[in-house]
Order: structure tokens, then C-alpha cells, then sequence
């Protein structure tokens, strides 16, 4: 057994007390929204119980991210870069206790919790280098003796609204880039998973106190109606960025766009696979078995539905449903377990409803389907479905480790059938055609913003870009030139000459 309350006490928190969920620059002793309980999935025990923030609470957070933002611009970005090195630095040092605490509230097994951690980590180092670049251009100007640049300012404080089931590593993403570009946050995770935001924003102002920076990284735990839509409304923050179902993303998106504000969403997946009947299979094994069942299938990028052709979905279907006979449900926090519980009993409750309307709009179980209701905790098992791509549920985003097997019979069918859901984050091909791989990533292959080739639809790594089309909201973070959404962009035009000329060959002399 672990034990909790060591973890808990080690990350600043004491679980026999009304644990703060509002930190504005520092923490605020008596937040006034309702108290909440955080609950260990594994088990359905309470973790503690945290006090989120009413709008007032909101508002200190958003001042303290306002006023802070004028001094935090104004620092050079590598000395911006040198706070966010400490704070990866202490991430690092206490990477064990919280990867135990994401197991404890989340449900993830041990080395997606660390993971996850690791993830954080990754991006801290990532914002580092970042923080000696933020590269603008020089254009090359029509105007004799005029010089144009582009460059980038800090744009401002940002809200940053994160999910239960990556409830440290977007947060990460979005935190490590915000700061090193100049911008102050203010965070709202979700309220199944105040704990760990509550000690990674503990860990952060160990750091960033000595050095006079609090104010830099708020944290506002809190409901949707209350702090959510303050934070969404607010004309302070010219950014939200936004991880969550397409229906939240619909609402942020729409509030945000009404005061002409910006957006990163990155919504709901319906993530597909690709199998080809020149797919290693010992390969797409594995991947499958990951994508479709690691985080009980509750990953943005989980794989949903599984497109194969239909010469080989029989004895490739058989091979996973086997697989799926040694996957170990049970604790999170035992190193054996590969699939944790789901998050709560909603969650469970959505599976069950998922299998039924499956059921009903003529699919078949092939594997799994069943509740454990012999234990405590919010635990199913890994499932499959032979079903249509014209069935209703099939284009919806459940999670739950429910996988969709759909079959085809040439090529372009799998990449209709591929493309025609809503949602657009991540694909992947398994072939070992050249050609079958490339028209996957050609212009009229996958319509996601991830797409892989003998890789699952899981697991990105954050050098890259992450996040998708269509619904899924067309917002990107984490790597590559992501950081540009964190700043405004500047065109500057430079005169070094005597006289005016003025472009497009316009005239307009006395
Ligand atoms: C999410 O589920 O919101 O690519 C993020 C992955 C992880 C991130 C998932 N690196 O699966």
C-alpha cells in the first residue's frame, strides 16, 4: 500500500486539513467557492478535501497575472528561461511523489504517472532553449535604404484550463512556453484532479518566491460556472488555451471569439489505425494494445477506432482480443498493473451507455464489455466492438478503452471511412507499402493534426506540434513554433534614408 498522506505531505499538502486551491502570488488561506473532495479512483477514498476559488478569488488571481506581467515582460527572456530552469530542476527532485500523486488521483499506473512527469520535464527543457530564441525575421524591404523585421513581444496573461487526464503535463506545456515568451498564467485544472495541480503550483513557488517572481504561475481551482466563465469572459487574458470535450471547446471558442480574444483548444480525438495487409503485425500488436488500453483508454489521443482490411481482421482481431486476456486491471500504484480505473463512476456509467447504443445500432462485443463491480474503485474492462463506420456512436468520442474495428476493402475506402468523423487529432497507418504510407500522409490522406506511420495514435513526444483539426479545435502547443500563439507578432519597417519613399509605388508629393 502507498502511502498517501506521506506523498501528499511531501508536496506541501496535508490531507487532514481544507487544502487551498487558490494561489494568487502566493496561496489564499480561505478560498470562498465550495469545498470539493478529490477521490482516488482506485479505491473511490477520499484524497482530501480542497476549497476552490469563488470570482472573487478569480479576480485576485487575475490582477496579481495582470500587475506581475508588466514587470515579467520586461525581464529578458533567458534570465525568463533561467526561473523556468529551477522550476524543471525541482520538478525533477520530486518527480517520484508526483507521479505517485497522478497514480493516487488519477488512476494511471506507475510509469504513465511518471511519465506524465517526465513530460513536464521535457517541456521545461524544451522552454529553456526556446527561451535563448523566440527567432524573428528580416524581410527584405522594396523601399530603398528601409530595412523590415518581424519580431515577437509578450502578449499578456493567459488562462490555461486543463483536464483530468493530463492534469500536470498540459499545464506544463502551456506554463513553460507562456512564461519563457513573457506571459503570466493563471491555471484552472479540473476539478477531479485538484491535487496535483495544488502541488505542482507548490513546488513552483518554492522556486519563483526567493526570486520575486510569484504572480508569474496562478492557480484557481474551481467549477466551469464560476471560474471557468469568469476566466473565458475576462478582457485581461487575450489568450485562453483549452483542453477539454468539444462541447466545452464550443463554449470557450464562442465566448472568447464574442470579445475577439484568442483560442488554443485542443478538443476531443476519434483517433483512427490504419492495418493494411502489409502491416508488420507483431508491430501494430503492440501499438494497438497501448493506444487502445493505456490510460483506460483516456487519452485525447487514445486509439478509437481500428480500420482494417477486412483479408486479415479476423485472425488480427483474435490476436488482440488474446492480448487484451493479459492486460492486469486492478491498482494503479502496483508495478503490474497495466489499466487502471477510469475516473469516476460518470465515466463508468458513459462505457456502459457506449456498449449499449453500440449493441443497439447492430455491433458486436467481441472482447470484454463488463463492469468489475467486485471491487471498489471505477474499474471495466479493455473492450471490443465489431461495428459500421455509419453507426452514431462510432463517430463519438467515449472515454473508455473501447475499440471500434471497422473493416475495408481498398485502400481510398480506409481513408474515407478514416476521415469522416468529426473530430481530428491523431492517426496512424500500420504498412510497410511505401506507397500506402505516403498517400496516408499525402494531401488527401489523414485530415489530423498527428499522423503516424508504424507508430500508435498515443504517446507523442513534445518536440512537436500537438493538437488538431476539425473539431478538435485547430490549436497546437507543446513543441516546434507553437510558442507563437504565446506572443504577439510585430512588423517593423525601418527608415535609414533621407527621403520617403512609399510602397507600391505610390505618390503623394507637394
Ligand atoms: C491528452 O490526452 O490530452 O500524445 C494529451 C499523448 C500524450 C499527450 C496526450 N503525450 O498521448
Amino acid at each position: 500500500m502507498v502511502d498517501a498522506t506521506a506523498v501528499l505531505k511531501r508536496l506541501g499538502i496535508d490531507p487532514a486539513a481544507v487544502v487551498s486551491g487558490v494561489h494568487a502570488g502566493s496561496r489564499l488561506e480561505k478560498p470562498g467557492g465550495e469545498v470539493i473532495e478529490s477521490i482516488n479512483p482506485a479505491s473511490g477514498a477520499t484524497l482530501a478535501r480542497v476549497a476552490t476559488g469563488s470570482k472573487e478569488d478569480y479576480d485576485h488571481c487575475a490582477q496579481k497575472a495582470s500587475e506581475t506581467f508588466r514587470a515579467w515582460r520586461s525581464l529578458p527572456a533567458p534570465a525568463r528561461g533561467e526561473v523556468v530552469r529551477r522550476i524543471t530542476e525541482t520538478l525533477r527532485l520530486h518527480k517520484e511523489d508526483l507521479g505517485m500523486l497522478v497514480t493516487l488521483e488519477v488512476g494511471k499506473i506507475r510509469s504513465e504517472g511518471l511519465g506524465e512527469v517526465q513530460e513536464m520535464i521535457d517541456m521545461g527543457e524544451f522552454a529553456v532553449g526556446l527561451s535563448r530564441q523566440l527567432y524573428g525575421l528580416t524581410i527584405a524591404s522594396e523601399r530603398p535604404d528601409h530595412r523590415m523585421m518581424e519580431q515577437w513581444h509578450p502578449l499578456g496573461p493567459v488562462g490555461v484550463i486543463t483536464a483530468f487526464n493530463f492534469p500536470v503535463a498540459v499545464w506544463a506545456w502551456n506554463a513553460m512556453i507562456a512564461a519563457v515568451c513573457g506571459d503570466t498564467l493563471i491555471w484552472k485544472p479540473s476539478p477531479l484532479t485538484p491535487l496535483t495541480a495544488i502541488a505542482v503550483q507548490n513546488l513552483v513557488d518554492r522556486v519563483v518566491e526567493p526570486m520575486g517572481w510569484s504572480g508569474v504561475f496562478n492557480l484557481c481551482v474551481g467549477e466551469a460556472q464560476t471560474v471557468g466563465e469568469s476566466m473565458i469572459a475576462d478582457p485581461r487574458l487575450p489568450l485562453i488555451s483549452a483542453t477539454g470535450s468539444c462541447r466545452m471547446g464550443r463554449r470557450v471558442g464562442a465566448v472568447v471569439a464574442g470579445r475577439l480574444g484568442r483560442t488554443i483548444l485542443e478538443l476531443g480525438g476519434n483517433n483512427a489505425v490504419i492495418l493494411t495487409p502489409k502491416a508488420n503485425f507483431d508491430l501494430a500488436t503492440r501499438a494497438v494494445l497501448f493506444a487502445a488500453v493505456g490510460t483506460a483508454g483516456q487519452r485525447c489521443t487514445t486509439l478509437r477506432r481500428l480500420i482494417i482490411h477486412e483479408s486479415i481482421a479476423e485472425p488480427f482481431v483474435a490476436r488482440i482480443a488474446r492480448a487484451f486476456e493479459g492486460i492486469v486491471i486492478g491498482d494503479p500504484a502496483d508495478e503490474r498493473t497495466l489499466m487502471g480505473p477510469l475516473i469516476r463512476p460518470q465515466a463508468v456509467e458513459a462505457y456502459r451507455k457506449a456498449l449499449e447504443a453500440a449493441r443497439a445500432q447492430g455491433g458486436d462485443l467481441v472482447k470484454g464489455g463488463r463492469v468489475l463491480e467486485d471491487r471498489p474503485g471505477f474499474f471495466v474492462e479493455p473492450t471490443i466492438v465489431r461495428a459500421r463506420p455509419d453507426m452514431p456512436i462510432v463517430g463519438e468520442e467515449t472515454f473508455a478503452p473501447i475499440l471500434y474495428v471497422l473493416t475495408y476493402r481498398e485502400f481510398d475506402e480506409a481513408l474515407a471511412i478514416h476521415n469522416a468523423v468529426e473530430q481530428g487529432l491523431s492517426s496512424a497507418i500500420f504498412t510497410d507499402d511505401l506507397l500506402e504510407a505516403e498517400r496516408f500522409l499525402g494531401p488527401e490522406g489523414s485530415d489530423c493534426g498527428i499522423a503516424n506511420v508504424n507508430i500508435g495514435t498515443s504517446g507523442a513526444e513534445i518536440g512537436g506540434a500537438f493538437g488538431g483539426e476539425k473539431a478538435t479545435g485547430g490549436g497546437r502547443e507543446a513543441g516546434s513554433d507553437s510558442w507563437k500563439a504565446y506572443m504577439r507578432r510585430q512588423t517593423c519597417t525601418i527608415n535609414r534614408g533621407k527621403t520617403l519613399p512609399l510602397a507600391q509605388g505610390v505618390k503623394f508629393d507637394l
